[in-house]
């Protein structure tokens, strides 16, 4: 399904890495504007080291892309998305990569309404070792139904493939959530990502029919 997507365009956040730091752009308020209710909402981007949970976030906040690599401890960006008529807040966590030992930190699992999981189409490593991250966290909430996207980034990197689009969109049918291949690098499919983690969230919260007919006496 594609998703009426409508970036307005706002950005803050705590940054580590030296290629986050430019200041808070947030949309200047006319006077006397009464605040628009915006739904919040909290993700978190996980995977493996280098992977690209950076650029991907960058990418959609400011629109910008480095070659250069700098190892995240964390990074909270707040961007305003609009999503099928709807304007969110999303509160976006870029945790430090993940490897097999790392367990998963507490604060990744509260208070979160979403995860993004990316792996590299190019390191087949980190296709493993997501699926270990979400194993974590399906076993820290208890539950199958966590709103996710599963993300292959780096599909620029056409000559060094290491996980076919197959086998990406086979593991996310399993885990049944959104999937979608992107290039950090190339703007491809970035805003896609975030606009499918809202829908995924929304789908979560959406009410659901009643599996028992009530019958009235
Ligand atoms: N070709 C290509 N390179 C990318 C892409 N995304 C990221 N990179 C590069 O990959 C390296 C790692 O990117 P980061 O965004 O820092 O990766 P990360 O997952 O945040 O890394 P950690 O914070 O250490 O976990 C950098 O040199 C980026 O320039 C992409 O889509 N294509
Ligand atoms: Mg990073």
């Amino acid at each position: 399904m594609t998703s009426r997507l409508n970036l307005f365009k706002s950005r803050s956040n705590l940054s580590t890495s030296p290629n986050t730091t430019a200041p808070s752009n947030r949309m200047a308020k006319r006077p006397n504007e009464p605040p628009k209710m915006q739904k919040q909402r909290r993700v978190a981007v996980m995977g493996f080291r280098a992977v690209g949970k950076t650029s991907v976030t960058v990418q959609f906040a400011e629109k910008g892309f480095s070659e250069d690599y700098h190892p995240s401890i964390e990074n909270t960006f707040h961007i305003g998305i609009k999503v099928n008529g709807k304007e969110y807040e999303i509160e976006i966590i870029d945790t430090a990569g993940q490897d097999e030992y790392s367990l998963l930190q507490r604060q990744y699992t509260v208070g979160m309404h979403g995860y993004v999981l990316v792996y590299s189409i190019a390191n087949k490593y980190s296709f493993d070792i997501v699926k270990n991250i979400n194993d974590q966290i399906l076993n820290a909430l208890g539950t199958e139904k966590v709103p996710r996207v599963l993300v292959g980034n780096q599909k620029d990197l056409v000559s060094q493939r290491e996980v076919s689009l197959e086998d990406g969109q086979a593991l996310a049918q399993r885990w049944g959530c959104a999937f979608t291949e992107t290039s950090a690098k190339l703007n491809e499919n970035i805003s896609k990502v975030f606009a499918m983690i809202i829908e995924e969230i929304q789908k979560d919260s959406a009410p659901k029919e009643p599996k028992t007919a009530c019958s009235v006496m």
